[in-house]
């Protein structure tokens, strides 16, 4: 696990610049049907029996990041019984870094891990999708300034 990671963040390592205005973080830009979180490291309620915190491992800076999400029952003890999957992209270029959902993957510690590319300074999000049986029980984004 720890080895396919580093792989892939060596495979990741190539920048994209843009020219492009540096908006400030906007909840009014948030992904549609997405609720905007709470702030890093804040419990958030994952439908009725659980909840989730995320944040990224380091504090993010060009280049790239990983986001880690955990979830805990609503008594404390940690599930990895969800999928979750997540994107990167920026609100005021929709599209332009976004790399479509990409599966979170479960360390052998039960934490799941997600490699970003930040590409350029501005406003950032980091889109998550939480499922379970098959089913979606959230959707949530983290909104950014870098
Ligand atoms: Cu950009």
């Amino acid at each position: 696990m720890r080895v396919l990671l580093a792989a892939l963040l060596l495979a990741l390592v190539v920048f994209e610049v843009h020219p492009a205005a540096a908006l400030a973080a906007n909840p009014s830009l948030a992904k549609r049907d997405f609720q905007v979180l709470p702030k890093p490291g804040e419990k958030v309620p994952l439908g009725p029996r659980h909840y989730f915190t995320y944040a990224f491992a380091k504090p993010p800076k060009l280049g790239n990041a990983v986001m880690r999400v955990e979830i805990f029952t609503r008594e404390g003890a940690r599930d990895t019984s969800f999928t979750v999957k997540g994107d990167a992209d920026m609100p005021s270029m929709r599209g332009a870094h976004a790399a479509g959902d990409q599966n979170f993957a479960l360390s052998k510690k039960g934490v799941y891990l997600l490699p970003v590319r930040l590409v350029m300074p501005g406003d950032w999000e980091v889109s998550f999708v939480f499922q379970k049986d098959g089913k979606t029980v959230l959707r949530g984004c983290y909104l950014f300034d870098l």
